[in-house]
């Protein structure tokens, strides 16, 4: 019985065949012979495009075959590295790359199958070459990028030829010589293509060559590099070929058995070509060579490249039988990430890898200011910086309204490429449009962590989104979201994660190492109730994901736990450091940091303790602890010392008391007010909307955080419930200042709510009816409630960039349903000229 491909390479050495060019031109065809009969009037000289033989030569093809058989070899390649639309374009002849291919298969398997016996099967592997031309570095080179060689050219080049393999009955395919990783790359991603098409999937075979004895490929990825970037192909094999003599490649290809999982091969030139162009080394003396390599590090399948000839692969098939196949385990049991180089996150001890936050224009004022004038090298600068400060791998995020992101990221990533600290550097690509995510990756040599997914949208969108990251090679991170939104309970976390991971592992064929998980990092004391239990939560799920799914990472985003602190120096310096700390401590491996804020040593010890009864939630009173340590700056530059504000004008003081959260004193004061002012809404107005007013300008320029904006519009409500027995005195007096129902919600896809809670407090307390539809609210719901309450506007909010578009939805169905009430917009992406150019425009 005949036994497949991975049952025979545990059992033994495998050889592969030698050079195919040297032997055609042994055998002398001519120019007719290329031609054949259909060619006669090709106006381009044909002689030397040995594929084209494969159509119009056959016989002389399928003899070569022969020889190598007979010489021993248990696979032989077809005749095809060239058969591509790219390299046949010099001959005018890629409208034949199909037929090359398929004839180059089919040849190959008809000797195959002649010279297998049940103790000696054969195999045909379909040789596909790397092209004349290099994606990475098109990427530089202007006058290539004139021609607009991309990605998807490639892989549409690709696509044609491995069809043709795969039809014309190839064992195996065998992406080789490979000198640039993105071109194979797109090489795997026409193959996963071609296998779904046609239904069926062969064994893929990789192998790469090596430009210097630095051990580097031409595109400078290292070997360990470059295996990280292709595993995603599964290979059964993956080798070097070609480069130099088989002794100088010995050290590269024990980089290969010692990090690859899979199967190694081997297959080198007969030694570095003479000036004429021939090749040196004898059988003899290669089999010699070749022995040493066995001997020292073991491989699985060897055998010949340019300059051998079937006399080595004879002395090759006896030695084959003197040594045992190097053994094969599973070393999957690690996240790892490359650039030009590699970064192994292992789970067997604590230490982190940081990912730097800055190269992120939605957390960045300065990085977006340079995006938006398309300053790539000063940009790049941040990112250098970052790498400088302990940062080992980068967040890079294009999302914000006017920036086109798909062509930022493309542009920004073609600099860092090209940047000779930062190209070794892995990137993590964070974007909550799609398209900027594929486009993004099409730039990618390395592997990549794509930042992220989630089950927002349902699953069908969910499964597609990590099927086509996969094809990509890259690890992916799950934001724990799903049709009914973000989990912020620590069941919901649970239910989430466990969800996506039986989603990815079973159906989208995901490796548990390249799944990273994000428990949802969320702003702590940044809502009107201080609800403080997120870290606590977070650090659950982390916990329950270390146990649970072990081979799996956790990442997050460290300031986000803080955002309520914003311009508060110490404290949120503080919080961070406590958090990630935890979180270390939880199984977090990956976390998006300032790495700044990892060094950060020598905070107060009382601070310190603040910041961890926040993080753990153990003090009930913990915020206002916080705010008063900020707040002891903020008084004394802002009126005096802490007494004498007493003193001040009725105006003042009440300033004083809503800027500083105080309400100690409200019922004195909007007593005295109620006096001086007849209408209870001239104090709103002109008391205390003012000092709104300032708390809100305080924030912009950083003087006041979060925690104390929600605390100013508490003390708000409470100074307007103090005038509401003066309001209720007056409904009657003819003058009705109830200024009707408002409707106000967080658009559908996104949870935010904290800017939109502050409203909502000071639309009641300048007199609205306020119905506050919560989050995630999809646009029927908020038209219908708005016209079913005859409301007087609508208010929406959102922070993520696709917010955006739901807003554009929502202003569509309004005009639909012919509403004439003013909408209002805010959020943190929202801006007056996004604003103007895609909302306004669809709503009269
Ligand atoms: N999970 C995942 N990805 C993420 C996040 C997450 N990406 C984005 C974000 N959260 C993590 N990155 C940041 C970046 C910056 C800040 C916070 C989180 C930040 N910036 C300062 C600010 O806004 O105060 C910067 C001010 C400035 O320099 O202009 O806090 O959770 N998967």
């Amino acid at each position: 019985m005949s036994k497949n491909l991975k049952e025979l390479l545990n059992e033994r050495i495998l050889v592969l065949d030698g050079a195919m060019g040297s032997l055609i031109q042994q055998k002398g065809p001519e120019e007719a012979d290329y031609r054949g009969s259909k060619l006669k009037e090709h106006e381009v000289k044909l002689k030397g495009n040995h594929e084209l033989l494969n159509i119009n030569c056959p016989d002389l093809i399928f003899d070569v075959h022969s020889s190598y058989l007979k010489a021993g070899a248990d696979i032989i390649t077809t005749n095809s590295f060239n058969a591509n639309a790219l390299s046949q374009k010099d001959y005018k002849t890629q409208d034949l790359c199909y037929m090359m291919n398929y004839e180059a298969a089919k040849i190959a398997k008809k000797a195959a199958v002649e010279h297998s016996s049940v103790d000696k099967q054969r195999f045909v592997a379909g040789c596909v070459g790397p092209t004349s031309k290099s994606l990475s570095m098109s990427q530089f080179s202007s006058s290539e990028k004139d021609e607009k060689f991309t990605y998807d050219i490639l892989v549409s080049t690709y696509r044609e030829q491995i069809s043709g393999l795969l039809d014309g009955g190839a064992d195996i395919l065998l992406i080789e010589t490979i000198f640039d990783t993105l071109n194979a790359k797109a090489a795997i991603y026409a193959s996963e293509n071609v296998f779904k098409e046609k239904k069926k999937r062969i064994p893929v075979m990789i192998s790469a060559t090596i430009a210097g004895e630095a051990g580097r490929l031409l595109s400078g990825q290292t070997i360990p590099a470059f295996y990280h970037s292709i595993q995603h192909a599964n290979p059964l094999v993956v080798g070097l070929n070609c480069s130099f003599g088989a002794s100088k490649l010995q050290p590269f290809v024990q980089q290969l058995v010692d990090e690859a999982s899979c199967f190694v091969s081997f297959h080198p030139n007969a030694g570095i070509p003479e000036h004429d162009g021939s090749y040196s080394q004898s059988p003899k003396q290669m089999a010699k060579d070749i022995e040493k390599v066995l001997k020292k590090t073991g491989v699985n399948i060897f055998g010949g490249c340019c300059g051998t000839t079937p006399e080595h692969v004879e002395a090759y098939s006896e030695l084959s039988l003197k040594y045992k196949p190097v053994k094969r385990s599973n070393k999957k049991n690690y996240t790892v990430l490359a650039g030009l180089e590699h970064i192994k996150i292992d789970n067997s001890n604590g230490d982190m890898v940081y990912i730097g936050e800055k190269t992120n224009v939605a957390g960045s004022k300065k990085f977006a200011k340079l995006i938006e004038q398309k300053d790539y090298q000063t940009a790049l600068s941040i990112a250098q910086k970052q790498l400088d400060d302990g940062a080992q791998l980068l967040d890079i995020c294009m999302d914000k309204a006017d920036i086109n992101s798909k062509d930022a990221i493309k542009d920004f990533l073609i600099d860092f490429n090209a940047h000779p600290q930062l190209a070794k550097l892995p990137v993590m690509i964070d974007s909550s449009d799609f398209e900027t995510v594929r486009e993004a990756m099409k730039y990618i040599q390395g592997k990549p962590i794509i930042n992220s997914i989630s089950l927002k949208n349902g699953e069908k969108d969910f499964l597609n989104k990590a099927e086509e990251i996969k094809k990509f090679g890259g690890a992916v991170v799950v934001m724990l979201f799903d049709e009914k939104g973000q989990a912020d309970t620590t069941d919901r976390r649970k239910e989430i994660i466990t969800r996506s991971y039986r989603l990815l592992t079973e159906e989208a064929g995901f490796s548990e190492e390249n799944i990273i998980f994000d428990p949802n990092v969320m702003a702590l004391a940044a809502d009107v109730n201080n609800s403080v239990n997120q870290a606590v939560s977070f650090l659950d799920a982390c916990k329950y994901i270390k146990s649970n799914f072990p081979k799996c990472n956790i990442t997050g985003g460290v300031s986000n736990i803080s955002f309520a602190f914003k311009g508060a120096g110490v404290a949120r310096k503080a919080i961070n450091h406590v958090f990630l700390q935890a979180a270390k401590d939880a199984g977090v491996r990956l976390p998006i940091v300032n790495p700044l804020d990892v060094k950060t040593n020598n905070l107060p010890d009382n601070v310190i303790e603040l910041a961890n009864s926040l993080v753990f939630n153990n003090d009930e009173k913990v915020v206002d602890k916080l705010l008063e340590l900020n707040n002891s700056n903020i008084t004394a530059n802002d009126s005096g010392s802490k007494t004498s504000w007493r003193d001040q004008n009725l105006k003042s003081r009440l300033k004083h008391s809503l800027i500083n959260g105080i309400d100690d004193y409200l019922k004195v004061d909007i007593e005295e007010a109620t006096k001086k002012y007849d209408d209870p809404y001239d104090v709103i107005e002109s008391l205390l909307m003012p000092a709104m007013d300032q708390v809100s300008s305080k924030y912009d320029k950083g003087d006041l955080f979060l925690p104390q904006v929600i605390r100013s519009a508490t003390v708000f409500q409470k100074a307007v419930d103090c005038l509401h027995p003066h309001i209720n005195s007056q409904s009657n007096s003819g003058k009705n200042k109830t200024k009707g129902k408002v409707v106000i919600a967080t658009v559908e896809g996104d949870v935010h709510d904290i800017g939109k809670n502050i409203a909502s407090i000071v639309f009641k307390c300048n007199g609205f009816e306020v119905i506050d539809l919560g989050v995630m609210v999809p646009a029927e719901k908020i038209v219908k409630t708005a016209i079913d309450n005859n409301a007087g506007f609508v208010g929406l909010s959102g922070l993520i960039t696709p917010s955006l578009n739901e807003m554009e939805n929502v202003a569509k169905l309004m005009q639909e349903k012919e509403l004439n009430i003013p909408l209002l917009v805010g959020g943190a992406t929202t801006s007056e000229k996004h604003t103007k150019k895609h909302i306004a425009k669809n709503y009269n």
